[in-house]
């Protein structure tokens, strides 16, 4: 049954158990239409990893298993889960069917897929019914998905507010120390 074709991996130092149930209780889950789509979202859980959140990651499809994504949005709605980061490509409609599916914040990656750039990925998320958001990134930005969604986690946690200022303080640093050897 397509339902049962899932990639799960517990992040944050745990050991991945493929198809398992998760050993840590996730702060933010993330998935994704397909496995073609992990080559983009890998650099949203490099983040999530840096800043040691704990996650789940699947592949959950609009189209191709409909079922196993709200079952996917039921699950996380009544865990630990924080926050849903979604990408998916083409006709885009993984993040706004989970915002559906679950009262959590929902931040979709637009994925360009064979064609059209990603420009029909990004419409098909951005463009929400009044009633259902779903915040919308750039096109293949998974890094700033992880990122708010750690912003939104420090609302509630202060030591992911506390990371997120050093974060921002350590790359401006990095900006003042470029300008400085230019001007040298
Ligand atoms: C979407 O279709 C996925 O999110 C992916 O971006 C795109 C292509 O999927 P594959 O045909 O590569 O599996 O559902």
């Amino acid at each position: 049954c397509m339902d049962e074709i899932r990639l799960e991996r517990i992040g944050s130092s745990a050991k991945a158990t493929p198809a398992a149930t998760p050993k840590v209780l996730p702060l933010v889950a993330m998935t994704m239409g397909s496995d073609s789509d992990l080559a983009v979202m890998s650099a949203g859980l490099k983040i999530l990893d840096e800043f040691s959140v704990p996650y789940v990651v699947r592949i959950t499809s609009a189209h191709r298993t409909p079922h196993l994504m709200m079952k996917f949005a039921a699950e996380m709605s009544a865990s630990t889960c924080k926050v849903i980061i979604a990408g998916a490509g083409g006709a885009a409609h993984l993040p706004g069917m989970l915002a559906s599916e679950t009262h959590l914040p929902v931040i979709g990656v637009p994925i360009k897929a064979s064609v059209l750039d990603g420009v029909d990925s990004l419409y098909s998320i951005v463009q929400m019914p009044r009633g259902i958001p779903c915040a919308t990134m750039g096109i293949g930005n998974s890094t700033n998905a992880a990122l708010l969604a750690i912003r939104i986690l420090g609302n509630t946690y202060p030591e992911y507010a506390e990371r997120m200022k050093e974060y921002q303080a350590k790359m401006a640093a990095e900006v003042y120390a470029k300008d400085e050897k230019l001007g040298e």
